[in-house]
């Protein structure tokens, strides 16, 4: 019975299989079902795609027994979120020809396209391709999209810090020819005798996604500490300029399953920036060894640290790549978060300016902000850059001095509302796709997101605390997509209609957030979370945040 419990998921043995990601995906995508075997789907991760269908439609067409509305979900790799106009109008056109007609910003950073059908996908990927995009490894048991604070890339003034982002992914990225065969360049299949992948990845890749971040050296945006590994800059007396690394974080959870958990990084090293693809090779291939590939909800690296314990996961870090690590710094003692929005100068004298965009949902709404227009017009007609921020934000970067009056005339023109008329829940609340197109959302979140907003505003404005933000983060499972694990608010699918409710989080983005109620019915969450912001307004110290103050005093 032990012996069965430990045997490698099924996964493994599709990957192990698969020729380098290839199985049968090319003969799968050109007949003429609209959907793929469960062994593709599992493939396709890799490709950055996933296969889903429109939930909303399950039932109906369940009961007329019709096949389910099979659609995919493409997610395209933006490290560091950084876009040019061109490619911004391109993933834009690509929304419009071969999606739903709305770019998906996420979490970190990347952009995905929803309502894919089977037969769009080549087309979908050939078009990234001229743009020098890919969805290839946008998913998958790799190293995902590297993030990177927008401020660190737009202005620290250090080539290398600016572009590590990019760097990073380009050392990480795999090797295998695969994509470009089966969804870009067909007539190539041939050629994949001579095809290879890094040695880091082999024939099994990881056993689970693997996640990492650049922060800021003063700016947490980037969630640093729900990373596999964080580098947050730092400056070494003795070796000059580099990063402190954390390791172990991560945020989902599984109900089922009780041995799974939210766990914040921990410091491990202290390196310079022209070790790090190294010691991240080093860490990487760790877990590449010591994850469990028996268990996919524990495969994360997170398990393998809390497991060995820093000391033990250290020394296998060192064993790997030959030498000692040296001793981490001090973290930085003023860690706060930007949320990129609004006006800001840059150290060149250009200025960039966040847009809040609700739920990384960029589209033109009906009644309210034509958002998707008034990017399309700015990428039109100005020479500037896009960043996609951690928190499903857009920063119009590297505005002329002269520009930035139309600029703003666009926005307001098509009722995109400025930082500064945001509410105080609205303007930091994040919330992941969740229903119709996830196949994992036990509850709504995306689409009830601003109803959820309204109802907290209007219970802190009954109260002297509608000038005091507060974070809000939503999902529709304990996966966590949005981060909700660590922030002042987060909302959490647990039943269809019912949420578990976790508070004391913050911006800086280094606590665990702890569960204050379970099951509690949508309508009701801003009521029950009333009592804490009663006490907030009465307890609260001068200017303390609402996640600092539950965490100074705790919950009943
Ligand atoms: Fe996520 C799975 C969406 C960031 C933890 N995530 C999914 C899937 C692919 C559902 C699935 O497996 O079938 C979701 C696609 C839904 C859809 O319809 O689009 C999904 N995750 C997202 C995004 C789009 C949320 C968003 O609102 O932006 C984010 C895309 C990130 C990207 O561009 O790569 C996203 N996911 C995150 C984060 C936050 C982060 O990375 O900073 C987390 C928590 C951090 C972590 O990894 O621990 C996260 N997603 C998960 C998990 C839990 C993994 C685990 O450790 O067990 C799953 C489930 C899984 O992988 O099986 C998951
Ligand atoms: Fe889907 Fe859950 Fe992630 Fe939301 S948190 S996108 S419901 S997996």
């Amino acid at each position: 019975m032990l012996e069965e419990l430990k045997k490698p998921t099924a996964v493994e043995g599709i990957k192990r299989s698969s020729n380098l990601l290839r199985g049968d995906l090319a003969q799968e995508l050109a007949n003429e079902v609209t959907n793929v075997t469960s062994e593709s789907e599992q493939l396709l991760k890799f490709h950055g795609i996933y296969a889903q269908d429109n939930r909303d439609v399950r039932r109906e067409r369940a009961l007329n027994a019709e096949t389910l509305e099979y659609i995919f979900m493409v997610r395209v790799v933006v490290p560091g979120g950084m876009l040019t106009t061109e490619r911004w109008l391109a993933l834009d056109r690509i929304a419009t020809n071969l999606a739903d007609g709305t770019v998906r910003l996420t979490t970190r950073q990347a952009v995905q396209f929803h309502g894919v059908i089977k037969n769009g996908l080549r087309p979908l990927a050939i078009s990234l391709d001229h743009e020098l995009l890919s969805s290839f490894a946008g998913c998958g048991d790799v190293v995902r999209n590297v993030v990177s604070c927008p401020t660190l890339q737009a202005n620290s003034g250090d080539p290398q810090l600016s572009e590590i982002a990019r760097t990073l992914s380009r050392a990480f990225r795999p090797t295998t020819n695969a994509h470009w065969e089966i969804f870009v360049n067909g007539d190539k299949a041939v050629s994949r005798e001579d095809d290879c992948e890094r040695p880091i990845y082999g024939q099994t890749y990881l056993p689970r996604k693997f996640k990492i971040a650049v922060a800021h050296p003063h700016e947490n945006c980037v969630d640093v500490f729900a990373q596999d590994v964080g580098l947050i800059p730092a400056t070494h007396h003795e070796f000059g300029t580099g990063f402190n690394l954390v390791v172990g974080g991560g945020l989902g959870r599984s109900y089922a399953n009780r041995d799974t958990f939210a766990r914040l990084a921990e410091p491990l090293t202290f390196v310079t920036s022209s070790e790090v693809p190294e010691v991240i090779g080093a860490v990487i291939a760790t877990y590449r060894d010591l994850g469990d590939r028996t268990d996919r909800k524990r495969a994360r690296m997170k398990y393998v640290v809390a497991d060995l314990g820093l000391k033990n996961f250290r020394e296998e870090v060192e064993r790997r790549l030959g030498r000692a690590l040296r001793a981490p710094l001090a973290l930085p003692e003023n860690f706060d978060a930007s949320d990129h929005l609004g006006w800001r100068t840059n150290h060149d004298g250009t200025h960039e300016v966040g847009v809040r965009i609700s739920a990384g949902r960029v589209r033109d709404d009906v009644n309210g902000a034509r958002v998707q227009s008034a990017l399309r017009r700015v990428a039109n007609s100005f020479d500037v850059t896009f960043f996609i921020t951690p928190q499903q934000d857009i920063v119009i970067s590297n505005v002329a001095t002269g520009d930035r009056e139309a600029i703003e005339t666009i926005l307001v023109d098509h009722g995109v509302r400025m930082a500064e008329e945001l509410g105080v829940v609205e303007r930091n609340a994040l919330a992941c796709p969740a229903l119709p197109t996830c196949g994992q959302a036990l509850a709504e979140s995306e689409r009830r997101l601003p109803e959820l907003v309204v109802n907290l505003e209007g219970v802190l404005a009954k109260r002297s605390l509608s000038r005091r933000p507060l974070q809000l983060r939503m999902t529709g499972c304990p996966n966590g997509c949005a981060r909700p694990a660590i922030a002042e608010v987060g909302v959490v699918g647990r039943t269809k209609t019912t949420y578990d409710i976790f508070v004391g989080g913050g911006i800086r983005g280094d606590r665990l957030a702890m569960l204050y109620r379970e099951k509690v019915p949508f309508g009701e969450i801003a009521n029950v979370l009333d009592p804490l912001f009663e006490r907030w307004e009465r307890e609260g110290v001068v200017g303390e945040a609402f996640g600092d103050f539950v965490s100074r005093t705790g919950i009943s």
